[in-house]
């Protein structure tokens, strides 16, 4: 089956999550998509081949999902990888001693890591700004800016950046705009039709949705951009198997079902926690109260589903609550049907100095909910005894 019939408008999000890249099997008629299983393939002779040679550069499961994963984003490629931060050195992989990143200054630790440990030790330099004052992103850009980096929503602080916004202003600096979409997904937000110019996920979260792989992606339509990232990719080889990408292919699916619920289901949490005496503060873009509500309902189709808040009492309340989670798992990670709850200081963003951690808002009260999809009113039960 072809993306789009040419006579009519292209299909729609939902249709396009179950069918894109994903041909009825022209040797069987598998309906599902297959597990190429391989690492080789048979050559005709010298130079005859059917478009695939070894699954480090190519393999048919990994491209239905790449395919699959463009046409969410409203990208012209895609390119899949063995986790969300294979894909984020991949992006990094075209810059040089020298060279300049701007990036929002709330991240996933692991983000952070990779930007201080790794990219800035070989010679680039990164500056970070509030996330969300888009003149700090232009302030910060010089004749050495390669890209602003940003994740929206961040993680775990639930700040927007404006993507538009933002994007006018790397480009107007000869930068290129990199979106971290992972937590809003393409569902709710799609960063390259605002402007950005490459879109990363972890596809462990919600792309794949069941926390049963961990993967990454990234999605661009430049063309130049693209060819570099195919090369890095072969080069450097940090692709998923057959199998993880056919999870995720089969996950993805069901991405427009789920972020509803999961949207629907973190709004009732978020509320219940507005409410709650031990509750200081709680971070979700959904809430009239975010400063960045009017943001979130003119950039993202959704608020999504994770649920950010502040404890009263500091750790030892935190750490009394945790213990009395029966529904929500204490644990990393996050966009899965089941819900989990995590501790960022100590778990998520513990690669993050404290000084710097606590200075950006990450305080050790702070506890982060990825809402799942069971019936909302067994997650606030959950939660009213556990902070009870
Ligand atoms: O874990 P990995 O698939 O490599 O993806 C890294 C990553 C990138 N971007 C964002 C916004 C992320 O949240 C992550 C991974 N985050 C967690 C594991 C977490 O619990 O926050």
């Amino acid at each position: 089956m072809s993306n789009q019939r040419h006579t009519e408008r292209p299909m729609a999000f939902a249709t396009r999550a179950i069918h894109a890249g994903q041909p009825a099997d022209p040797t069987t008629g598998a309906t599902i998509f297959p597990i190429y299983q391989t690492s080789t393939y048979t050559q005709a002779g010298l130079g005859e081949n059917k478009g695939f040679e070894y699954s480090r550069s190519g393999n048919p499961t990994r491209a239905a999902l790449e395919t699959c994963l463009a046409s969410l984003e409203g990208a012209q490629f895609g390119l899949a990888f063995a986790s969300g931060l294979a894909a984020e050195t991949c992006i990094l992989s075209v810059l040089r001693p020298g060279d300049h990143i701007v990036a929002g200054d709330d991240l996933y630790g692991g983000t952070y890591r990779l930007f201080e440990r790794v990219v800035r030790p070989m010679g680039v330099e990164i500056t970070y700004v509030p996330a969300r004052d888009t003149a700090a992103y232009q302030q910060a850009l010089t004749s050495q800016t390669k890209y602003i980096w940003a994740e929206t929503p961040t993680n775990p602080l639930l700040t927007l950046v404006d993507i538009a916004a933002v994007a006018e202003a790397a480009h107007a600096g000869g930068a290129q705009l990199v979106v971290d979409n992972t937590f809003a997904t393409p569902y709710f937000q799609r960063p390259l039709e605002l402007g950005a110019d490459v879109v990363i996920h972890s596809t462990t979260k919600y792309i794949n949705g069941h926390s049963d792989v961990v993967g990454g992606a990234l999605m661009t339509s430049n063309a130049e951009l693209f060819e570099a990232y195919t090369f890095y990719q072969n080069a450097a080889g940090g692709v998923p198997g057959a199998f993880d990408a056919w999870l995720v292919l089969r996950g993805v699916k069901t991405l427009a079902v789920r972020m509803r619920q999961h949207a629907e289901n973190a709004m009732a949490v978020a509320q219940f926690l507005s409410e709650h005496p031990k509750v200081r503060a709680v971070y979700y873009p959904g809430l009239a109260n975010h400063p960045d509500h009017a943001l979130a309902t003119r950039q993202m189709h959704g608020y999504g589903g994770m649920v950010s808040f502040d404890m009263k009492g500091g750790l030892p309340a935190v750490k009394r609550a945790v213990k009395r989670l029966r529904v929500f798992a204490l644990a990393e990670s996050l966009g899965g049907i089941e819900s989990l709850c995590c501790h960022p200081a100590s778990m998520t963003h513990a690669s993050i100095p404290q000084e710097v951690r606590e200075a950006r808002g990450v305080t050790d009260s702070l506890l982060r909910l990825s809402v799942g999809i069971e019936d909302a009113r067994d997650l606030i039960a959950d939660l009213k005894d556990a902070l009870d």
